[in-house]
């Protein structure tokens, strides 16, 4: 094993990747009739077929019924395959390594074709051929790959050769960037023999993702460079759209809709044109998805036409090779993972390009919970990535990064070339692009206070015990009465209470309390001048019930705080009522105001009243 790679757990919340509106209900089907499913020996329980989409939804299902039988249509039509939740001892094993390896049920995409069908995810907008140009550019599409299943990996490429019409593609370009599974090796080499269409190109060390994407464009020729992931499946038609709007413009650099493959069922889930999203980024320098924003709604007749987005999610998208030179590529000294889907989106808009999703093309993708590679060291790749694309392209906006990192900025390395291609370019300044592009980015700058809220009630009355005996901080397991004895309770607290995201940074996730820490994170607040507690793009959110995180939408109501330095209350908008902490300091409640309870005094961190 390499001691310069480590298993990690990336900071980004995974969940935050999948495009919101995939998050709906679940539905266990088995797929084209009440065919069965055999698995090696075992019984299998499988549910009776029910079809994909919402208005099948009744057809979904009563009492799973056991089989023995071979299904040779598991997953055909982007259905999901269901696992039974008994499985023999062997199959467990089976499975469990599956995940282990790849952060998503490589058993059951196994038991899938690599050639299977998916719905035909288009609205009939699309599927007029009319609407695209007869002389269409041909595209190379480069795929990289560090350790990928083999099933997911033939299912990807398999996917592009079927459904893409063969006088458009130039080469497939696989990027082997070091892999040490054997599958990866001369097998893969033989099992693509009799395919001229597809070369394979290895790495002669690990590269990360953006340096091996380095290395695949090395070898196209064609006028259009197509990026994928290791683990996609192209839909019908997923080609031309892109291709398109190229054909008008080499400066538009385009994404598909990225539909979600299901990482334990493998299930396509699409989503019709009024789903679809664009992409944003908060001050962690972490992209995010948004709704199409009213001003865009407006340029357009159909939901299906392109939309402007103001960044791109980085995996999936079409850009003209001598566009993409143009700009620069991208920055080589990016490692393994993370930050270079800014970098292009920012300098695509920046340097005389546009960036766009076009509604008819979807490819699907399994999105993971966790990264399943190994990361580099003694190094935070991603800071690092993200540091320098600050330095480079954000101007003064990058100390909002800063901030977020303790205005740590580590070693960044050397960005004078980069600045250099950028002064080339004669590209505009980040604020042009804030104010033009992404005028629903809420900057830190403009707010009122930031920074903790801090609670001054019940100070001191308790102490951090860890019944587990477990010394560590964040697994900390409640507070107690102190009862001064040492043992288990490792803190004494005579700091406040502070208002805490809690786990996560999401929209409608429960807004809790926690003993303040000084270091931001979780209890990073700022009060925006509209009277906005926010986290970026999400806002304290009083609905009656409990006080959660919600998207802001910036038309008050339950999203409208004042607050009051002589009283030092948070009162609320819509229920009039003020925030406070219950007596046991785990809670936020709201009740009556009452200046004379403490409870319901707060702290804003740099709070500036002028
Ligand atoms: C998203 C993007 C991904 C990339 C990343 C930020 C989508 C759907 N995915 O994360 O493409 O832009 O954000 O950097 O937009 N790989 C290598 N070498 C490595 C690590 C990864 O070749 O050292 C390959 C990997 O096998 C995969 C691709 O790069 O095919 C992207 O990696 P990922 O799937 O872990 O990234 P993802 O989808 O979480
Ligand atoms: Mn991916």
């Amino acid at each position: 094993e390499d001691a310069a790679f480590n298993a990690i757990d990336r900071e980004a919340p995974q969940e935050a990747d999948v495009p919101p509106t995939a998050k709906h209900k679940r539905v266990k089907v088995i797929p084209r009739g009440q065919q069965q499913l055999q698995l090696a020996q075992d019984k299998v329980i499988i549910h009776k077929q029910a079809a994909l989409g919402k208005d099948d939804d009744k057809n979904v299902l009563d009492a799973p019924v056991a089989v023995n039988g071979v299904d040779d249509n598991a997953g055909e039509m982007g259905k999901p395959v269901v696992l039974p939740k008994e499985m023999a001892p062997d199959m467990k094993k089976a499975v469990d390594e599956g995940w282990t390896n790849n952060a998503f049920n490589q058993y059951v995409s196994d038991l899938i074709s690599v050639h299977r069908s998916l719905p035909d995810p288009r609205d009939a907008w699309c599927k007029d051929s009319a609407r695209y140009l007869s002389n269409l550019p041909k595209t190379d599409v480069i795929i990289c790959f560090h350790n990928e299943a083999w099933s997911v990996l033939l299912r990807t490429v398999h996917s592009v050769l079927d459904r893409s019409p063969s006088e458009l593609i130039g080469e497939i370009i696989l990027v082997d960037d070091y892999s040490d599974m054997t599958h990866l090796k001369k097998k893969l080499e033989d099992y693509f023999a009799d395919y001229p269409m597809v070369k394979i190109v290895r790495g002669p060390q690990r590269e990360g993702l953006i340096r091996a994407r380095l290395l695949g464009a090395k070898y196209a020729k064609s006028p259009v460079i197509t990026y994928l992931d290791s683990h996609c499946e192209c839909a019908e038609g997923w080609l031309e759209p892109l291709l398109d709007r190229i054909a008008r413009n080499s400066t538009t650099v385009v994404c598909p809709v990225i539909d979600v493959i299901d990482d334990a069922t493998l299930e396509f889930h699409y989503r019709d044109s009024s789903g679809v999203n664009v992409g944003g980024f908060d001050w962690n320098l972490q992209f995010s998805w948004h709704s199409v924003p009213e001003r865009e709604k407006k340029r357009h007749n159909s939901t299906s036409e392109p939309v402007y987005s103001p960044t791109m999610a980085g995996g999936l998208f079409s850009i003209d090779r001598e566009f993409f030179e143009r700009l620069g590529t991208y920055d080589s000294g990016f490692d393994i993972w993370g930050g270079e889907n800014l970098e292009l989106s920012f300098k695509t808009w920046m340097c005389g390009g546009t960036l766009e999703i076009v509604p008819c093309s979807h490819v699907g993708h399994i999105f993971r919970k966790r990264s399943p590679y190994k990361w580099r060291t003694g190094v935070n790749v991603l800071k690092k990535n993200s540091v320098r694309l600050a330095e480079v392209w954000m101007d003064d906006y990058s100390k909002y990064y800063y901030q977020r990192i303790g205005m740590d900025k580590g070693d960044f390395g050397d960005v004078s070339d980069r600045k250099k291609l950028r002064e080339d370019l004669q590209c505009k300044s980040f604020q042009w692009y804030l104010d033009t592009i992404y005028p629903e980015l809420f900057i830190p700058g403009n707010a009122v206070a930031n920074g903790e809220i801090r609670n001054l009630g019940y100070g001191g009355r308790t102490c951090l015990d860890s019944p587990s005996g477990k010394r560590n901080l964040k697994k900390a397991v409640g507070l107690y009465p102190c009862h001064k004895q040492g043992g288990n309770q490792i803190r004494n607290i005579n700091t406040n209470m502070c208002l805490d995201a809690m786990l996560k940074n999401e929209d409608e996730s429960p807004v809790g309390v926690y003993e303040c820490h000084g270091q931001g994170g979780h209890q990073y607040w700022m009060l925006s001048k509209a009277g906005e507690i926010r986290r970026d793009q999400a806002c304290l959110d009083y609905a009656g019930k409990d006080v959660i995180l919600f998207g802001c939408h910036g038309s008050r109501g339950n999203q409208f705080w004042q607050y009051r330095e002589n009283t030092k209350l948070l009162h609320h908008g819509s229920s009039g009522k003020c925030l406070a902490i219950n007596e046991s300091r785990d809670k936020l409640i709201m009740e009556e105001c009452d200046a004379s309870h403490l409870r319901q005094h707060w702290v804003l961190e740099n709070y500036d009243s002028s």
